[in-house]
């Protein structure tokens, strides 16, 4: 308002400056909105401006007469006198229209005051009108937005009502997972308890078991421990004897070889004397039948045991045999015999085939005789023992016989029986015969060497009835004497041994 009035009175002086100056009457026209005002300025007619006349200020004339006879008195003395009437006539006039003016601009003032308010009025309405709009668009765009943010809000609110079924969904199957595994665990616990008492139960038998074998056990333990230090000391003690066995099978070769030197010595003196002194010693008795063996004799009615001559089956050879008449029925023609250990046994392959020592006495018949004798027909195997203690027993084989030469004199033994083991000591058939010079042994060592004797030695076999003669008996193991295993074990001192046949069919 105060601006518009501001406008106005400029305008008004404008209006008064162009009065002042000009010559002719002018309207004027002042447009404001849709209002044309138009003003008629007053005039003065005739009347010229004298050079001292100064309007600077057109309101300033309007003052009230106390100031503009104030005013006068600082004019000049006779001018004053000479100008009253004109220029009270003309400042009448003008005090007049200033007044008619001021009057005019009072109304106009009023007139312009109500078409501001009705304009500010106006301007308010537009303005409230623009600002309604505007705020109504700010409303619609805040209403869509805030649809848009609702929708997006309950798309987000759908989502999480899903992911919360979802979640409870997984919740309540983890709840059954979890009942499930807390009732097997409850299942385990029960299990675990129950074999905790089983385990407490057997924990107290057990420590009353050992409350009661505990004293026993102790005692075993000790007993086993002294047994332990016997197996000790007598593995000690069996290496030094077979460290003291080699020594003495090295010490026993030599002397056998010495005394098979004296033997044959002595055997080609008795020969020699023989010779000189003609054949004294007790002959057998000549028949004039020929006998096979010792059963073909005793059925002849001779019942008396000694040597007789007899004929191999398929050969005009007799030999001279040692039948035993008395052991069980008799008719025993004998093979090998042994009583004091006076004939070397350890001898060679030639020597054990044709036979050697004095069928009287200590002697082998020979390989070649027992081939052809106990393969003419059956014949049954009679071996007696005899140990140092007096004790005798013996083995016995129904079915026996030894093949040729070319098949190394194997054996045959079968039906066994007897007194001197339960089980044969004798080799299984099919084994071959071995002397110290000839190995048909199945031992990568030569047991006829080891064992000394000529048998059949198997690797090396359990038995072995020409080994070396032991005088006494000792503790010494000896490897190399007359073996009977399953009788005596591998240590028999033998006092006598005989090997004899006779006709399976006696
Ligand atoms: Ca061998």
């Amino acid at each position: 308002m105060g601006r518009l009035l501001a406008l106005t009175f400029a305008y008004l002086a404008h209006l008064l400056a162009t009065a002042t100056t000009g010559s002719e009457r002018q309207q004027h026209r002042v447009q404001h909105g849709r209002c044309t005002y138009t003003f008629i300025l007053p005039e003065v007619e005739h009347c010229h401006t004298s050079k001292d006349f100064q309007v600077t200020n057109t309101l300033q004339r309007d003052s009230p007469p106390d100031a503009e006879a104030e005013a006068s008195q600082f004019e000049p003395g006779e001018a004053q006198k000479e100008r009253p009437s004109w220029q009270e006539r003309k400042l009448v006039n003008l005090e007049s229209a200033m007044e008619n003016n001021t009057q005019w601009l009072q109304k106009l003032e009023n007139f312009i005051q109500q078409n501001v308010r009705s304009g500010m009025e106006e301007m308010k309405r537009t303005a409230v009108h623009t600002q309604t709009a505007a705020m109504l668009e700010m409303g619609t765009n805040l209403l869509s937005q805030s649809a848009e943010q609702t929708r997006k809000l309950t798309d987000v609110e759908t989502q999480v009502l899903n992911q919360t079924s979802r979640l409870e969904i997984q919740l309540l199957e983890y709840s059954l997972f979890t009942n499930r595994l807390e009732k097997h665990i409850l299942l385990q616990t029960q299990e675990i308890s129950r074999l905790g008492d089983k385990n407490s139960f057997l924990e107290q038998r057990l420590l009353a078991l050992e409350a009661r074998y505990g004293k026993g056990l102790h005692g075993m333990q000790i007993e086993k421990q002294q047994l332990q230090e016997l197996v000790e000391r007598q593995s000690r003690l069996v290496s030094q004897l077979q460290g003291e066995l080699v020594g003495s099978t090295l010490n026993s070769s030599l002397l056998q070889r010495q005394q098979a030197v004296l033997t044959d010595t002595v055997q080609q003196l008795l020969a020699m004397v023989n010779h000189c002194n003609g054949k004294t010693v007790n002959m057998p008795k000549e028949n004039p039948l020929s006998f096979r063996d010792c059963a073909d004799i005793l059925r002849s009615g001779v019942t008396a045991s000694g040597l007789y001559g007899i004929r191999l089956p398929n050969s005009t050879q007799t030999v001279k045999v040692f039948c035993d008449m008395k052991t069980g029925g008799g008719g025993w023609t004998v093979l090998q015999h042994r009583s004091n250990g006076s004939v070397s046994f350890h001898r060679g392959w030639r020597e054990y085939k044709m036979g050697f020592g004095e069928p009287s006495g200590e002697h082998w018949l020979g390989n070649d005789i027992i081939h052809k004798l106990t393969s003419s027909q059956e014949y049954s195997l009679h071996v007696q023992l005899k140990d140092r203690e007096g004790n005798e027993a013996f083995s016995h084989y129904d079915r026996f016989y030894i093949e040729a030469e070319d098949n190394n004199y194997s054996l045959h033994a079968e039906g066994f029986s007897g007194t001197a083991g339960r089980t044969s000591s004798l080799s299984h058939t099919g084994t071959q015969f071995s002397t110290k010079d000839r190995d048909n042994d199945r031992c990568t060592c030569k047991c006829a060497q080891l064992a000394s004797g000529g048998w059949w030695f198997a690797a090396c076999g359990p038995s072995n009835l020409n080994g070396i003669y032991y005088p006494s008996s000792s503790s010494v193991v000896r490897y190399n004497g007359i073996k009977w295993y399953y009788w005596k074990g591998p240590n028999l001192m033998a006092t006598m041994t005989t090997m004899m046949v006779r006709p399976a069919n006696f």
